[in-house]
């Protein structure tokens, strides 16, 4: 089973959860800082203050990536490093260690995708209403601005936003991540504010010359517990229509208006039983739809749902009355997601349907199991099972037609699993977080020769 020739090959972290070094070289303060430090929010009281200490151990994880012929690594900055209190004057120390990293990285013939936002908020942002505040998105466009200034003449691909969904539905809709709160409005408001940053940022780089820009969506075919195991299954048209409904908001809301400039009316409908649409500006739409090259795709397992007449909506998904979310027949992970590969396959058969102008990627896929170190190795079979699994379906969608770019496994190193804090381990490496000490799991040797032979 072999893979396009330019296929790329990679490795997937983020900067909260891997960086440590959370008070240096005059990093600010941002709302995974407050959350964290906030007694009853992560399991175990668990903070991102040291995490994976990457910030001062890049150059050796560098090396790690090497060995392990990784062909991108995909990381985030900052933006409380760049700009502490979330706009006004750059902090060069900050952009320093993103240059020294792309560097480095280049250097390792390694090239990095870089996301500008992947949820560490600076808290004096949300001091002044974070997400649900519109300057917010304008403050985005600047940072995002500046780092491209810094990095732009070495790297070519850029993201704008990771999984927007979970930023403004689990930081605003149930108050799961930060900034903790519970408002459904706030998180349709913060939503609308998310997609206006990026397409705000979306132009400035691509005035200032980036080769490729893409959006990261957390997505799942949305399917009924009978299309689960049967992808024939016809569902009754209410279930049908809970299907939609719930692939409007988890996907739709976000690609429909980079895309197409559009909002599905199920998403309209959402914002209008929940604090209304004035928040929706004339010309927004028209602002956030700027040509982008990838759509960035972060799967894990199917949303499983049916029509639940009566219920009222889930705290993180406004406007999802009358639809019941349902558990899947599968085998789990370590967090209890269901295992279920050939929902990517379907995932991107269909994005590639909707959306068929953009390329693709899988920038995540992954999985937590409580893994053991023995004798120095970590014989983590079922990472390995899972990744061969998702791998051939991967392979499978290509052969469907979609254009898919590449594959980025999540994660590189175990890392702060934001709530559920380092309970979660869904590294290729194991790392022990009392003495740093990284150790590639088999999964990390095995995705090795797989990036080797181009194939499984
Ligand atoms: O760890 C996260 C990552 O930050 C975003 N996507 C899902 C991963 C696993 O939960």
């Amino acid at each position: 089973m072999i893979f396009p020739e330019d296929f790329v090959w990679g490795a997937a972290t983020a900067s909260y959860q891997i960086e440590g070094a959370v008070k240096e070289d005059g990093r600010g303060q941002s709302i995974w800082d407050t959350f964290c430090h906030t007694p009853g929010n992560v399991a175990d009281g668990d903070n991102g203050d040291v995490a994976c200490d990457h910030y001062h151990r890049y150059r050796d994880d560098i090396g790690l990536m090497r060995e392990l012929r990784l062909g991108a690594y995909r990381f985030s900055v900052a933006w409380p490093r760049i700009q502490p209190d979330g706009e006004g004057p750059i902090n060069l120390r900050g952009l320093a260690f993103y240059d020294r990293l792309v560097d480095e990285l280049l250097a390792a013939k390694i090239s990095p995708y870089v996301t500008l936002y992947h949820w560490d908020l600076p808290q004096a942002l949300e001091d002044r209403g974070g997400w649900t505040n519109r300057d917010t998105a304008y403050r985005f466009a600047d940072y995002a601005q500046a780092v491209h200034d810094k990095l732009g003449d070495r790297v070519s691909d850029w993201t704008t936003l990771n999984e927007p969904w979970v930023a403004a539905f689990l930081g605003y809709g149930n108050g799961v991540h930060a900034p903790g709160r519970r408002d459904p409005a706030a998180a349709m408001r913060s939503a609308h504010h998310l997609m206006l940053g990026h397409g705000l940022a979306a132009r400035r780089l691509r005035e200032a010359g980036a080769r490729s820009i893409m959006l990261v969506v957390n997505s799942a075919p949305v399917l009924t517990p009978a299309q689960v195991n049967d992808p024939a299954a016809v569902p009754s048209e209410a279930d049908a229509a809970a299907t939609r409904r719930i692939h409007a908001l988890l996907t739709r809301q976000f690609l429909d208006p980079a895309v197409y400039g559009t909002y599905p009316e199920e998403v309209l409908a959402a914002a209008g039983r929940n604090g209304g649409t004035d928040h929706i500006q004339d010309g927004d739409l028209e602002l956030i739809n700027v040509p982008i090259d990838l759509i960035g795709i972060n799967y894990y397992n199917p949303c499983v749902v049916e029509s639940g007449p009566g219920l009222p909506a889930d705290a993180a998904w406004p406007g999802s009355e009358d639809v019941k979310f349902a558990a899947v027949d599968a085998p789990t992970t370590a967090m209890g997601w269901p295992i279920v590969p050939d929902g990517l396959s379907r995932l991107l058969v269909r994005l590639s349907e909707d959306y068929p102008r953009v390329g693709l990627m899988v920038t995540e896929n992954g999985a937590a199991f409580d893994d053991v170190v023995e004798g120095g190795r970590v014989h983590d079979d079922d990472r390995v099972a899972y990744l061969d699994g998702h791998l051939r379906e991967v392979h499978r969608a290509i052969e469907a037609g979609a254009d898919l770019r590449g594959y980025l496994v999540w994660s590189l190193l175990d890392n702060f699993e934001w709530a559920e804090g380092y309970r979660r381990r869904f590294g290729i490496v194991h790392v022990d977080y009392a003495t740093q000490t990284r150790v590639p799991k088999d999964s990390a040797l095995w995705y090795r020769d797989v990036i080797g032979r181009n194939g499984l």
